[in-house]
């Protein structure tokens, strides 16, 4: 990594303004990077700005926002990132290389070069025209690669990035069972080392009490499909993609379960299936088949124009394969 780390120096020192932009419906492991990353670049001297598609009230929950209230971060809007582009302003986009994903996909145009820095699993719809792009998914998160890079650096952080990036690590892996590896354990021990609050990462990641029993609700409807298989097919309420993920995070903490899928209806015509393996199993191959992908562990898939039933059927047919 340490070539990527020198790379990515000669570029931000070579420019006068740095954007970090993430995806949209910034997350932990995008927020706790680019506010890493953002620690580095102000230490060269450079202008820098996080951008963010919301005022930063609304997106951040209430404690969160108190964290990071008094320190001195520039957050720049729609409105205001215009201002900040010039002839050599650098963009660098964290945690997705999708161009449907990003916060906003205006500013690609705006700026001089755009290099990408990415865990997910390469797609074809990719941001194109950038300086260079680094998407590694044997990273954990980017929190992992922005922790080694500020240890490569010798830099030290305010102990409240320090935890938010921890958080973002912590989130990403399913608290270290997932995409886990040696160096994500020394990500997390350094970003410990130099701050990093385990009690105040759990206090981040807290979730309201309604929304906690609405998923237990909702993983109450899995049924064990084989030893070891559980399909949770959902009733008609729309749920999110982070309802599915989290229900199927929690069937895989069940005894004996090691493959878990949640299907539910994302909107009237679309349904999302969300599948975890505990690794015997790669479920980006189940996932494909419906033209969706991601991890071994960790898949996803959206389809349009079936019924869950539909969709529990066919993954059925497919687990029988
Ligand atoms: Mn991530």
């Amino acid at each position: 990594m340490i070539e990527v780390f020198n790379k990515i120096t000669e570029v931000i020192k070579s420019h006068d303004k740095v954007i970090i932009m993430a995806h949209r419906h910034i997350d932990y492991d995008a927020l706790g990077s680019a506010l890493g990353l953002y620690e580095i670049v102000k230490s060269f001297n450079k202008d820098c700005g996080i951008y963010v598609d919301s005022d930063i009230k609304e997106i951040l929950n209430a404690k969160l926002f108190d964290l990071i209230a008094d320190m001195d971060i520039n957050f720049i809007y729609r409105n205001t990132y215009n201002k900040f582009c010039d002839s050599n302003t650098l963009l660098i986009i964290v945690d997705t290389h999708k161009e449907e994903m990003l916060a906003n996909k205006e500013i690609v145009k705006h700026v001089k070069n755009t290099i990408i820095i990415d865990h997910h699993i390469k797609s074809n719809e990719y941001i194109k025209d950038v300086l260079f792009s680094y998407i590694d998914s044997n990273l954990s998160s980017i929190n992992e690669f922005v922790a080694f890079y500020l240890k490569y650096l010798n830099k030290k952080i305010d102990p409240v990035i320090a935890t938010i990036m921890l958080t973002g690590i912590e989130l990403d892996t399913n608290d270290f069972h997932s995409k886990t590896t040696p160096n994500t354990f020394m990500a997390a021990s350094f970003l410990t080392s130099i701050g990093a609050d385990t009690y105040t990462t759990l206090e981040l990641m807290k979730e309201d009490k309604e929304l906690t029993i609405r998923r237990n609700n909702y993983l109450s409807k899995s049924y064990l499909y084989k030893p070891g298989i559980m399909i949770c097919p959902l009733d008609e309420h729309l749920v999110t993609t982070k309802d599915l993920a989290i229900i199927s995070d929690m069937q895989l903490r069940l005894t004996d379960i090691e493959l878990g899928f949640v299907i539910g209806y994302l909107n009237k015509k679309k349904v999302g299936i969300s599948a975890r393996s505990n690794g015997k199993y790669d479920v980006s191959k189940i996932m494909e088949f419906f033209n969706g992908g991601g991890h071994a562990t960790e898949a996803a898939a959206q389809i349009e124009g079936k019924t869950i039933v539909e969709v529990e059927e066919l993954l059925k047919d497919l687990l029988k394969r």
